[in-house]
């Protein structure tokens, strides 16, 4: 996984590597910095703009899998790809490149915005970290039909019971 940014409109910034963190508004990127499972972007305001947000985009590979997104600072942010919003489950199976569109609070004072992910359990198909009810819903609603992951869990070809105990047998855990 890496991280990498050019910036519009912003007197100083650091380099991570070779493309693409973007920001607009006045926004200065103090740093970014990346890891396996976060990314966390601080930044701040020119002293001479008189805007009071940023806008970041963020383009993040990530290794291929099911992933949850639990960055809260990012509740601002809408998710570029379809199907993608904060807290839900993201399969990367298909595509390992997700991107982020957020715009956030700045003053003059630094910040740090982190986004953070974790991998997602088979069973948990809302991604919010738990097997419950939800999630129970998620495989009723496609219910015999040929959905694919993650609803059909047992990947058989259609959703169906044995995907139903899949997710009882996993139930109430994180
Ligand atoms: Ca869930």
């Amino acid at each position: 996984m890496k991280l990498v940014y050019y910036v519009l409109y912003v007197a100083s910034f650091t380099f991570v590597g070779e493309s693409p963190l973007h920001t607009s508004g006045g926004g200065v990127v103090v740093s970014a910095v990346e890891s396996q499972s976060e990314v966390a972007i601080t930044v701040r305001k020119e002293p001479q703009r008189s805007q009071t947000t940023v806008g970041v985009t963020a383009y993040i590979e990530v290794e291929p899998r099911p992933i949850r997104l639990v960055g809260d600072d990012w509740r601002f942010a809408a998710w570029g790809c379809t199907g993608i919003t904060h807290g839900r489950r993201v399969d990367m199976t298909g595509g390992p490149t997700v991107m982020i569109d957020g715009t956030f609070p700045i003053s003059t004072v630094e910040r740090t915005y982190s986004l953070a992910w974790a991998t997602c359990d088979v069973a948990d198909m809302d991604g919010d970290g738990v097997v419950g009810g939800a999630d129970l819903a998620e495989v009723l609603n496609k219910w015999g039909r040929n959905s694919g992951p993650p609803w059909d869990v047992q990947k058989h070809g259609t959703v169906d019971g044995g995907d139903i105990a899949v997710i009882l047998n996993r139930w109430g855990t994180p």
